[in-house]
């Protein structure tokens, strides 16, 4: 499959934001069996105003045997704010965890940036093949972690959360989004579907996993603040975060 680049709005990012766009898209091409998953038409490439900047949000979706939707976002304000999001949401008939990441940043400096593989099933456990190539990663010292937030029970014991406070700690936490996304697309992509009681449970793990990534008010605030209450409550439930059935 052919892609055609994300024109405008990548090469205006922070590096940072740059780079994770191009390694999670090359990995994607790399490993998974790709076909496009369309969003709503009004959702694909969005123009908004935030406190007099421009804000602008280009999506790009795709799904596969394994998940049920893939979905990178890029997200500029003016010049005061840089965000990368991705989410790969799973098929329920597979024990595979979600991969997730946003990076915020503005001024030349990332406030945030989180990247992990969050189990969804019963136990809240990653499966045994993703627990073992995980543990083999040296342990990461960044110079500024970060708190999650109380909704934050939903990530893994590898979870990163921090604020690289240089461009060494960028490429550390650059490579370790890479490393995630490596095992993720291997692991996936071998992975065999579960009973239809453990993909019950697993899809109930996944509508949790929405729920509270839907109560990250800082996400709601920026969106509000641009396009009112009603669409940022659509765009968080139906683009960003949306239930499986
Ligand atoms: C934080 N997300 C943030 C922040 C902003 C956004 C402005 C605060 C930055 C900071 O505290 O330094 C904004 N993020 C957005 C917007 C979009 C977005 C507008 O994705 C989309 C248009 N968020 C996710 C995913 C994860 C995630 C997939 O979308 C994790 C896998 C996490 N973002 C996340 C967390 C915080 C955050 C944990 C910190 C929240 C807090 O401190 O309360």
């Amino acid at each position: 499959m052919t892609t055609t680049p994300l024109p405008s709005l990548r090469e205006q990012q922070h590096p940072l934001i740059r780079q994770l766009a191009d390694s999670i898209e090359a990995a994607w091409h790399k490993h998974l069996d790709l076909s496009p998953y369309h969003l709503p038409d009004e959702f694909g490439y969005v123009e908004g105003r935030l406190e007099g900047e421009k804000l602008t949000i280009e999506n790009r979706c795709y799904q596969t045997p394994q998940f049920r939707k893939m979905h990178l976002e890029l997200a500029k304000v003016g010049n005061l704010l840089d965000i990368l999001h991705c989410v790969m949401f799973p098929r329920p008939e597979y024990d595979i965890p979600m991969f997730g990441c946003d990076l915020v940043g503005g001024r030349g400096q990332i406030s945030a940036a989180i990247a992990d593989l969050s189990p969804l099933n019963s136990q809240h456990a990653l499966p045994k093949s993703y627990a073992s190539a995980l543990v083999t990663l040296p342990e990461l010292n960044f110079s500024q972690p970060r708190e999650l937030p109380e909704w934050g029970d939903i990530f893994s014991e590898f979870c990163i959360f921090v604020r690289p406070s240089s461009p060494e700690e960028e490429n550390l936490f650059l490579s370790r989004t890479q490393d995630f996304l490596e095992i993720h697309c291997t692991q996936a992509s071998i992975s065999q579907t579960v009973s239809s009681e453990q993909a019950v449970q697993i899809l109930a793990g996944q509508r949790n996993y929405c729920t509270k990534q839907q109560q990250n008010d800082k996400t709601r605030r920026v969106l509000e603040k641009a396009f009112g209450l009603d669409w940022a409550e659509q765009y968080m439930t139906t683009v960003l975060f949306d239930m499986p059935n």
